[in-house]
């Protein structure tokens, strides 16, 4: 089987209603789905995103850019095609939206390979289990009233889910205790409740906060200071008995080890399109795994659960529901709030051609 064409889709998904967000409001997930086509007809599909279409077209380019470097390939070569655009984008550097790129290929090619071999990504891989626990997340937003807060919470819990993420970041410390006050109030003591800080605060703020938080149990606090401030986290981990989790901002195997030698959270969140796709993303899970440090995959979720599956130390996937529109299945789950891993070949979750079609951006 050979590699005879890279075709690329570009869709932009609305979000239900606009959110506010740290840094912007956002409106819409705008994704560019990638289709490595055979000569024996398997097509491998990887998906990488920006917000508000900000800056796609460089996306856009920079994956037509790395085409060259894949057509003509048999998918059992991926790492050729890993090794190569490593080195091609070395120039301009190993962040932003280069590493993005490469992303999106070599999330095909791990599709496509298990597509060949029959085999579902975490059996091609090696699984050591068939549900992976999952949270919700994507909502319980700082736009939120408290009452809207617990309403969202106890919705999510008759759904099925057993954990959740809520954000932190209102002007005063305050609000934000009473905000996980009356969700902890309304999820009770044994649904797991997430906090996500979106690099708001400083490491003072964070640890004063965190303290006061302590009572609520939390599963961890993710992202408490500026990402790439790796001795300011440690710090905040250092001080809190909560975990703190982050990761979801940083590059590659070098940010990441960058982290874990700095002691800067006690859960790794390494993101699918910036570490270098699923196969750096296991390099660096493992790095984790030898530093005896659980991971928790940022987004990606129709991807993450079959990498999970594989991964002994991924304590959580994360499910926002962003990009389900875009798959022809939802998300599966079991009566205990744990996703069901896909079994069917490749990632298991394939684009839903007339989705595609809907959400298509023209040009
Ligand atoms: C997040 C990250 C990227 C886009 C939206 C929201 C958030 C999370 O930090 O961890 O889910
Ligand atoms: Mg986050």
């Amino acid at each position: 089987m050979k590699i005879t064409r890279l075709t690329l889709k570009v869709v932009s998904v609305p979000l239900p209603t606009p959110i506010p967000s740290a840094r912007i409001v956002i409106k819409s997930a705008d994704c560019i789905l990638a289709m490595l086509e055979t000569d024996e007809g398997p097509v491998g599909e990887g998906m990488v995103f920006t917000l508000n279409g900000h800056r796609l077209s460089v996306l856009h380019e920079t994956l037509r850019s790395l085409e060259p470097l894949v057509v003509g390939l048999e998918p059992g070569m991926s790492g050729a095609f890993w090794s190569r655009a490593w080195a091609d984008i070395a120039f301009l550097g190993h962040r932003g939206a280069t590493v993005v790129g490469l992303s999106a290929i070599d999330m095909a090619l791990w599709d496509l390979r298990g597509k060949q071999a029959g085999l579902n990504v975490s059996r091609l891989i090696g699984a050591c289990r068939d549900r992976v626990p999952i949270y919700r997340s994507g909502s319980l937003r700082l736009s939120s009233s408290i009452d809207q807060l617990q309403k969202e919470a106890a919705g999510f819990v008759k759904d099925g889910y057993r954990a959740m993420k809520m954000s932190l970041g209102k002007p005063s410390a305050r609000e934000d205790v009473a905000r996980v006050r009356a969700v902890r109030e309304a999820l009770g003591p044994d649904v797991r409740l997430m906090a996500d800080c979106n690099q708001q605060f400083t490491a003072d703020r964070a640890i004063r906060l965190g303290r006061q938080l302590e009572e609520f149990d939390l599963a961890w606090i993710e992202e408490p200071v500026p990402y790439h401030d790796h001795a300011a986290e440690a710090v905040v981990a250092a001080a809190l008995d909560t975990p703190i989790a982050s990761g979801e901002s940083e590059y590659a195997r070098f940010g990441m080890l960058d982290m874990l030698r700095h002691r800067s959270a006690d859960i790794l969140m390494p993101d699918l399109q910036r570490m270098g796709g699923p196969t750096e993303f296991l390099k660096v899970a493992h790095l984790a795994e030898v530093h005896n440090t659980p991971i928790s995959p940022h987004l990606f979720t129709e991807m993450s659960l079959s990498l999970a599956a594989a991964l002994p130390n991924a304590i959580y996937a994360e499910h926002m529901p962003w990009f389900a529109p875009l798959y022809g299945a939802p998300i599966e789950l079991d009566a205990d709030g744990n996703a069901v891993v896909p079994t069917a070949p490749g990632w298991g979750y394939a684009f839903d051609p007339q989705a595609v079609a809907r959400f298509a951006v023209q040009g």
